[in-house]
């Protein structure tokens, strides 16, 4: 059949909250080509590297297929069966709180729906919580706070007609690009100014006019110590004022503020007050480096009141504007996927509320009081308190806090059910049953962005073996559980009417969220249902809110609200010296198990890694490229030594994404706190002390192979390539047979191997081939291994005759480390064309091999390049 002759079908990125609209065609070998969609009102076309990179992540490979009960491969009958009785016989011998779901702002508005529908309305408990609660609940809090209820106010058009965009706690370059490659778009039409606060010296900085290197937890201080200058130079908007409560209290606190805890020098204070005073339009984005704090909440109002001080909020080119990170964090709130509100925007505690939604589901059962938080659910897990678990689409024994603890209390869980599409995960791991679900392709749904924008995903493909959507699980589960008229839908479109329809009695009772003009859309409006932006009602459609200081509090008034520094919790001193930050990178996608997938995508930083600053490598010891041990109270980890500058002294930073799968000694997550933020029960996932000190590592290892590897060694980290696998390996025991302990790592007892072992100098290096072709190779040394590494992937399978030097022959230049995941462009290419072609800036670059032409999000990579390497014939 010819692919090409197959319509292609609009549909929405499944990673970051920006929402990009894609272009999708299915070929008949199972793949699907990916494209912007030039219509889409949040990409306009463009796509960033993992986006461009989806057609490469939806293969079968490591898919779960079938329910699995106790490990064994059974039929959805049996499965649901058992997990209607085991939920069932819980609520009966213990009651409806003794169960709980831990689901995703990653899941579909409609799986979501009916997720909250059978634990609030039916089960009778509100112990549904998602991994948005370690995501968007600081900025829920806040906004409910300030507005009274959770409304982002602005939309991306702010982001193409403000004059300054601050971005607070955000690395938008990588983690919404699109939305990044938008602001710099109106940067070179209309000098939008950028200001970046941020501990860390971030790709986001590269375009910037400011960077703030904040210290972590400070934002409160420096937010208040902005409305000070507000008020002292008389910039406060009288007239919207009156519209606001709690001016005085908030001007009064923020007057009294010690800038002290942000680190930041008075000059750089004074500088980013002029240009927040100088520019009208302003634009604040904020995301987890605010949120993820023991005063997220604090850290939002913070922001909050500055612009309702001004009035700047619900106009053109003005606002807050907090960025959500899944595809449907955004959603998920809509719906009620958190434990402590209802759908659409109602209230739990509310009775007018419950009984409202109770009416409209024909619900037995509400719950009246606020369920259990993630964080204190996997503690009732481990004390025994939750009988059975459900976990939906995320991956809590990696991300979440205590990961170590979650780990265990998960597995000692009396029934855990794993819904999935990844047959091996940490957390899929220890479940009693697994349930399949359809993936990004195979699934229809909707989705909701950071700027309340409402788009379909629509399957192209066959739903794989038993695979079906996380919908119908939950749809079944209910159905078996007694509940049969409730749970009795047709599909998705049936469920989103249902939803609309309930927004509409939501908005009687006066909230934002109300889609009700879609209540009677039909099968076939949904199936070609447009991206929309919500409220979509008889009397309203779209827009921004707040601009006519109409609030959702009773009074209808907004509220500032008097804040005071606090610190993150844990306190670095003589045993804990170190702050840790974490976060993420540009190319991986949370626990990887999707962007894993992809060589391309797998080729930018392929390995975890500590972020250290080098006078603090100096004094600990610690030399470029070798391993460092971290402990924390909490728990322990071993990273490969980054030393840059880009991280400011006493703080080190460790990306998020590393799992039990991919290298077992970076779960960043075991060495966190379970500690929350008050209001918003959000995690401080940003702030945890540790300790360092070098991995005394007798050996260090890197392999190349075809196959996959089984590496045992005290550190691995394994990443895919074009040609499978490569992985670095260390310990610190010496190996003796270097021959056994490499054909284990490949599981190739048999294959033809070639080897140089120099005891005296603890190297070695193996090449092992069949048929006169690579299979894998393994290369160790006493220091970090000194190969080349790019060129090395590309040798399994090849006839590779020089296999055993670990240099590239040279006619087959070594490429380097991936610096355009899109174009495939590696930094010893770019280096390469800059000193022989003489090329001087981004845009040569460019034009000359590609680099940085499609997403954008390596140009500061790119710029850095060149600042540090000069043409041949300049530097002569
Ligand atoms: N490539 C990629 N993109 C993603 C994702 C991904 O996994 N990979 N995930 C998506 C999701 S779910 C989310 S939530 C978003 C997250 O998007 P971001 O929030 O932009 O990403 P992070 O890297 O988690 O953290 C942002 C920054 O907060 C800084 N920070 C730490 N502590 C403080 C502090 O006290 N104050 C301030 N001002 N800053 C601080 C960190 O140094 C970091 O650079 O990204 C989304 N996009
Ligand atoms: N230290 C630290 N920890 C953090 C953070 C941090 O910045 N620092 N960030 C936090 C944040 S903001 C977030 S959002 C979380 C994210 O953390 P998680 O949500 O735990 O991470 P993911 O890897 O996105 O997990 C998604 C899972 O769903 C599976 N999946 C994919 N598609 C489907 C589907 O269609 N249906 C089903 N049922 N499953 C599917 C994937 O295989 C994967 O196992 O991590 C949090 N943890
Ligand atoms: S910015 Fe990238 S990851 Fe985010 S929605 Fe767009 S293409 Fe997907
Ligand atoms: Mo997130």
């Amino acid at each position: 059949m010819d692919g090409s002759a197959l319509p292609e079908v609009r549909s929405t990125c499944p990673y970051c909250g920006v929402g990009c609209g894609v272009l999708l065609r299915a070929d008949a070998a199972g793949g699907i080509a990916v494209r912007g969609d030039p219509d889409h009102p949040a990409n306009f076309g463009r796509l960033c590297s993992k986006g461009a990179a989806l057609g490469e992540t939806v293969g079968l490979e490591g898919r779960l297929l079938a329910p699995v009960v106790n490990g064994v491969e059974t039929g959805w009958d049996r499965a649901l069966d058992l997990v209607a009785g085991k939920f069932s016989a819980a609520i009966a011998e213990h009651g409806p709180d003794s169960v709980a779901f831990y689901v995703s702002g990653q899941l579909l508005t409609e799986d979501y729906y009916v997720a909250n529908k059978l634990m609030k309305g039916f089960i009778g408990s509100a112990n549904i919580d998602t991994n948005s609660r370690l995501c968007m609940a600081s900025s829920v809090a806040g906004h409910k706070r300030a507005f009274g209820s959770d409304t982002v106010p602005g939309t991306y058009e702010d982001l193409d007609e403000a004059d300054l965009v601050v971005l607070v706690g955000s690395n938008l370059a990588w983690c919404h690009p699109v939305l990044y490659q938008r602001i710099l778009a109106a940067r070179a039409k209309r000098g939008t100014k950028l200001v970046v606060i941020d501990p860390r010296r971030t790709a986001s900085c590269d375009g910037a006019e400011l960077h703030l290197p904040i210290r972590p937890g400070g934002d409160v201080v420096l937010f208040n110590r902005l409305l000070a200058e507000i008020e002292a130079r008389d910039a406060t908007d009288a007239d919207f004022l009156t519209h606001v409560s709690g001016a005085e209290a908030a001007f009064a606190a923020a007057r009294m503020q010690d800038t002290g805890p942000t680190g930041l020098s008075e000059a750089m204070i004074s500088a980013f007050a002029d240009l927040w005073l100088s520019h009208d339009r302003v634009v604040t984005i904020y995301s987890q480096g605010v949120n993820q704090s023991s005063a997220g909440s604090d850290k939002v109002n913070a922001i909050l009141n500055c612009h309702l001080a001004t009035g700047r909020i619900g106009k053109p080119g003005c606002g807050p504007f907090s960025v959500t990170g899944q595809p449907n964090a955004m959603g998920g709130r809509e719906v009620g996927g958190l434990a402590n509100m209802l759908a659409c925007h109602l209230d739990i505690e509310n009775p007018d509320h419950r009984m409202a939604v109770a009416e409209f589901w024909s619900a037995p059962t509400m719950p009246t009081q606020p369920g259990l938080k993630a964080v204190d659910m996997f503690r009732a897990v481990a004390d025994g308190q939750i009988k059975a678990l459900w976990i939906i689409h995320t991956n809590p024994a990696v991300t979440m806090p205590d990961a170590d603890a979650v780990r265990d209390a998960i597995a000692a869980c009396p029934f855990t059910v794993v819904s999935d599409i990844t047959a091996e995960t940490d957390t899929a791991r220890l479940a009693d049953v697994l349930l399949p679900a359809t993936a990004w392709g195979e699934k229809d749904g909707s989705v909701t962005n950071s700027d309340r924008t409402i788009s379909r995903q629509r399957a192209v493909r066959p739903m794989p073996g038993q695979a079906r959507p996380d919908w119908q699980a939950l749809a079944e589960v209910g159905q078996r559980m007694g509940w049969h008229a409730a749970f009795d839908y047709a599909g998705p479109a049936e469920i989103f009417r249902d939803y609309a329809a309930l927004s509409g009695i939501a908005a009687g009772f006066g909230r934002d969220f109300d889609i009700s003009g879609l209540k009677d859309l039909g099968e076939a409006d949904y199936a070609g249902l447009e991206p929309f932006r919500w409220p979509l009602s008889a009397s309203r459609q779209g827009g921004r809110f707040f601009g006519d200081g109409r609030f959702f509090h009773p009074d209808g008034k907004a509220r500032m609200l008097a804040l005071e520094h606090r610190p993150p919790v844990a306190r670095t001193g003589a045993k804990y010296p170190f702050r840790l930050n974490t976060g993420r990178i540009r190319d991986q996608w949370h626990t990887m198990t999707r962007t894993g997938l992809s060589p391309r995508l797998s080729a930018h930083l392929a390995e975890p890694f500590l972020d250290i600053h080098p006078a603090d490598a100096r004094a600990q010891g610690i030399a470029a490229a070798s391993l460092i041990r971290l402990r924390s109270p909490e728990g322990s980890a071993i990273l490969r030594a980054r030393i840059t500058d880009e991280v400011q002294k006493g703080e080190v930073f460790a990306p998020m994404h590393w799992t039990g799968e991919t290298a077992p000694s970076a779960r960043i997550d075991a060495l966190i706190a379970g500690v929350t933020d008050p209001v918003s029960g959000q995690p401080e996932s940003k702030a945890a002390v540790v300790a360092l000190a070098p991995f005394a590592a007798a050996w260090y290892g890197f392999a190349v192979s075809s196959g996959p590897m089984q590496p045992q060694a005290e550190y691995w980290a394994r990443a895919r390539t074009g040609t499978g696998w490569r992985a670095e390996l260390a310990g610190r025991d010496a190996v003796e047979d270097w021959e056994a302990e490499a054909r284990r790592l490949f599981a190739l007892p048999e294959a033809e191997v070639q080897s140089v072992v120099d005891r005296a100098r603890g190297a070695a290096r193996l090449a092992f081939h069949s048929g006169g072709h690579l299979l894998a190779a393994l290369y160790v040394s006493r220091e970090p291994v000194p190969v080349m590494r790019e060129y090395l992937t590309t040798l399994p399978g090849d006839t590779a005759g020089d296999a055993l030097t670990g240099r590239s022959a040279a006619d087959r230049p070594d490429p380097g480390p991936m610096v355009c995941a899109c174009l495939g462009v590696g930094l010893n290419t770019i280096v390469g064309a800059i000193e022989t072609e003489g090329l001087m800036s981004v845009e040569a670059i460019g034009a000359a091999l590609g680099a940085g032409t499609n997403c954008g999000s390596c140009r500061s990579e790119i710029a850095e390049v060149l600042a540090r390497v000069r043409p041949r014939e300049a530097a002569e």
